[in-house]
């Protein structure tokens, strides 16, 4: 016997007092088989009830059915994609499920999640995962809120054999293990990765075996064997409990049917589906029950038609049930309520403070005032991040809530997704927003979708702290203004402070907003000093500021640029010009109000200026909305002002060349007033 094959777990036999677990599996086991082959059949019909593609998970009901039964009812569920024996496992109801996946009025999200993106983050079922592997991160951040909250709870996550191949899970389980977090990683393997078999992507003999590089356990199991699974798990589940961290655990299952419901695997070989036949494990737990003589056939096929019968009806009832009405595909998308004031304290005398100096404060204010704060990134903990954002930090409010984590950005975003749906509220801090492009997904296909994809049941209330733009020296990886690139997603806040006080007052109302928020810091203003009124008073979102009011023409800026849109306006003073300066603060929410009465106020001529390069900034964003919303009143005469199209180069000489100035925005206002007098 190999090394490998040592960890293989050999199931014991089985006595009567397994009989009323088995039975039971047996049931639940069945339970999903029938809802399975409903979905294919329904998807398959004339015309079919389910549109687009549906994963079905024939072969791996054992999995989820016995793994739940080796947690506690209070340990929580992060699905695969294939997720839909995870639903039924974790208590949602026949009607929720498959009402999700006929996308009804009667499904868990009413029809917005479907059959691979279900979620009910307000149970112990966090939801499925489309995007395979982004589970592990989230699980991480649900099993990091339970080690906060002392609360005894287990995260489990399921992923698919090739999901063990990405990113995300190989960050989740860096993070996971270097935090000891109370994780089980639960690998399904069914030997298939999509259309190829797993073995072209895998040159070892156990996939669990990876687990060793990140100093955990990693145990190889057989994945029909309901005994197995639920006492492995049950081990693992009381190791994390007592505070030993994630194990990993590899489920070997048979995969019975093709990859979705319309594959006709022409790839695939009679023999292994023969072989994937062979062990069905409902079969195999029918004869095992049969054979040890704790069953007979008859009572077992009973079972099987009262599954049959209960699926039935609630399929009838599905399919008699309305579609979402049409009208409330706008609603959701953002939380309704504004956030609420920490207090009402009164406000206090201005101080002189560094840029820097006044995210500082705003930390150290809201991990004071809100116990569910956490702090956290690269560097972040002990030595109080590479610009000393957080330093001190950790040593007042404690490593538990202030900490370094792995370089694994996915880990990081991830887990604030989770935290944040289990009641935390996290402050993560990307060191680069260039570094944030590596792990995208967890805000854009994760942190973003939440709220809308739950109705407004769930929000993610995290906070994302990141700095941009170019600095002397800086090469093209650490240059860039990317604030366009996330205002294009729906679903995500982003604030983009360009004074001390903003620095201040932005990131306590990022805190205190129930939606996921992106600020962008400007590493160039970090040193820069001016007046900071600290108080706890907390302003809302999505407001702009009128820095200087003008007749002639408005500069509409943020970030960095504001204060060299200030120049700029006060230079055309010379020129007897009255120029404006709008600092639009956030950009989502747009000041809509406050942009149309700047640029009315300046007969329709604005400038924006962004030191993000022209092309799709959002300067091209703000320029449209002038024409939808005032072009029909007045005439809009606007130009942009930004960095050309080009990478940014690190020689001085040659960023400079290329960087908005005074100068050039002075320039295009000239021209604005000239062009429309
Ligand atoms: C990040 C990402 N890449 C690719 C896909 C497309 N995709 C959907 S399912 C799937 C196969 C996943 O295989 P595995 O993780 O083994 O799960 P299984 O299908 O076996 O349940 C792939 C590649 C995806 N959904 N997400």
């Amino acid at each position: 016997m190999s090394k490998a094959d040592a960890d293989v777990f050999v199931p014991p036999r089985i006595s009567e007092s397994d009989l009323g677990y088995l039975l039971d599996c047996f049931r639940k086991m069945l339970q999903i088989r029938t809802v399975e082959q409903q979905a294919l059949d329904l998807s398959r019909a004339t015309p079919p009830a389910i549109l687009g593609s549906i994963h079905l998970c024939a072969g791996q009901e054992a999995v989820p059915v016995a793994a739940i039964a080796g947690l506690e009812e209070a340990d929580q569920i992060v699905a695969t994609y294939r997720g839909h024996g995870w639903a039924l496992a974790s208590g949602l109801t026949t009607v929720e499920v498959i009402g999700e996946i006929c996308q009804r009025t009667l499904g868990i999200n009413g029809g917005r999640g479907g059959s691979a993106y279900m979620m009910a983050p307000w149970t112990r079922f966090i939801g499925e995962n489309s995007i395979v592997g982004a589970g592990v991160p989230i699980a991480c951040g649900v099993a990091l809120a339970n080690k906060i909250a002392s609360n005894r709870r287990v995260a489990l996550v399921s992923i698919g054999d090739s999901a063990f191949n990405q990113g995300a899970t190989h960050e989740g389980l860096a993070f996971a293990a270097a935090r000891s977090l109370p994780l089980i990683v639960i690998c399904e393997n069914n030997g298939w990765s999509e259309l190829t078999p797993s073995s072209v992507t895998y040159t070892i003999a156990r996939i669990a075996q990876r687990a060793s590089g990140y100093g955990i356990p990693g145990l190889t199991i057989d994945g029909t064997d309901p005994i197995a699974i639920r006492d492995t798990v049950r081990q693992a589940a009381e190791r994390a409990r007592g505070g030993s961290g994630p194990v990993v655990i590899e489920c070997r299952v048979p995969r019975l049917w093709g990859h979705y419901n319309r594959d006709i695997e022409h790839y695939r070989s009679k023999e292994d589906r023969q072989a994937a036949a062979d062990r069905d494990p409902i079969v195999l737990l029918s004869n095992r029950l049969q054979e040890s003589g704790l069953a007979d056939r008859a009572s077992l096929d009973r079972i099987a038609d009262e599954v049959r019968s209960e699926i039935e009806g609630v399929v009838q009832k599905v399919l008699d049930s309305p579609v979402p009405e049409a009208a409330t595909a706008t609603n959701s998308v953002w939380a309704a309520k504004a956030p609420v004031p920490v207090s009402q304290a009164e406000e206090t005398a201005p101080q002189t403070m560094s840029y820097l100096q006044a995210i500082q404060e705003a930390l150290s204010r809201e991990l004071q005032t809100r116990p569910e704060v956490l702090v956290y990134g690269e560097d972040v903990g002990h030595a109080g991040g590479i610009f000393g954002a957080s330093r001190g930090l950790q040593k007042t409010y404690g490593p538990e809530r202030v900490f370094d984590t792995p370089i694994a950005e996915s880990a990081i975003l991830g887990s604030a997704v989770g935290a944040a749906l289990r009641g935390m509220k996290p402050i993560v801090e990307i060191m680069w927003a260039d570094f944030m492009l590596v792990a995208l997904d967890q805000l854009i296909n994760q942190a973003a979708n939440i709220r809308y994809i739950t109705g407004g049941r769930c929000g993610v209330p995290l906070v994302v702290r990141t700095q941009q733009g170019a600095t002397p020296g800086s090469c093209a990886q650490h240059s860039q203004s990317l604030e366009a690139l996330l205002t294009h997603i729906p679903g995500l806040r982003i604030a983009i402070p360009g004074t001390p006080q903003d620095a201040y007052s932005i990131l306590r109302s990022a805190v205190a907003d129930p939606d996921p928020c992106v600020v962008f810091e400007a590493r160039s203003l970090y040193q820069s000093s001016g007046p900071v009124v600290a108080s706890d008073r907390i302003e809302p979102i999505g407001k702009a500021a009128l820095r200087k009011p003008g007749t002639d023409a408005v500069i509409v800026a943020w970030g960095t640029m504001v204060r060299v849109a200030l120049e700029a306006a006060s230079t055309l003073e010379a020129d007897g010009l009255n120029v404006g300066v709008l600092d639009l603060r956030w950009l989502s929410p747009l000041d809509e109000t406050s942009l149309c009465q700047a640029v009315a106020d300046a007969q329709g001529r604005v400038v924006v200026a962004h030191e993000a390069n022209v092309t799709g900034g959002f300067g091209a964003e703000v320029i449209a909305r002038l024409h939808e919303r005032l072009g029909h009143a007045i005439a809009i005469r606007a130009s942009r002002v930004g960095a050309p199209d080009i990478r940014m180069p690190a020689s001085p000489v040659l960023s400079q060349e290329l960087l908005p100035n005074a100068a050039r925005i002075a320039a295009a206002v000239r021209s604005l007033v000239s062009a429309a007098s």
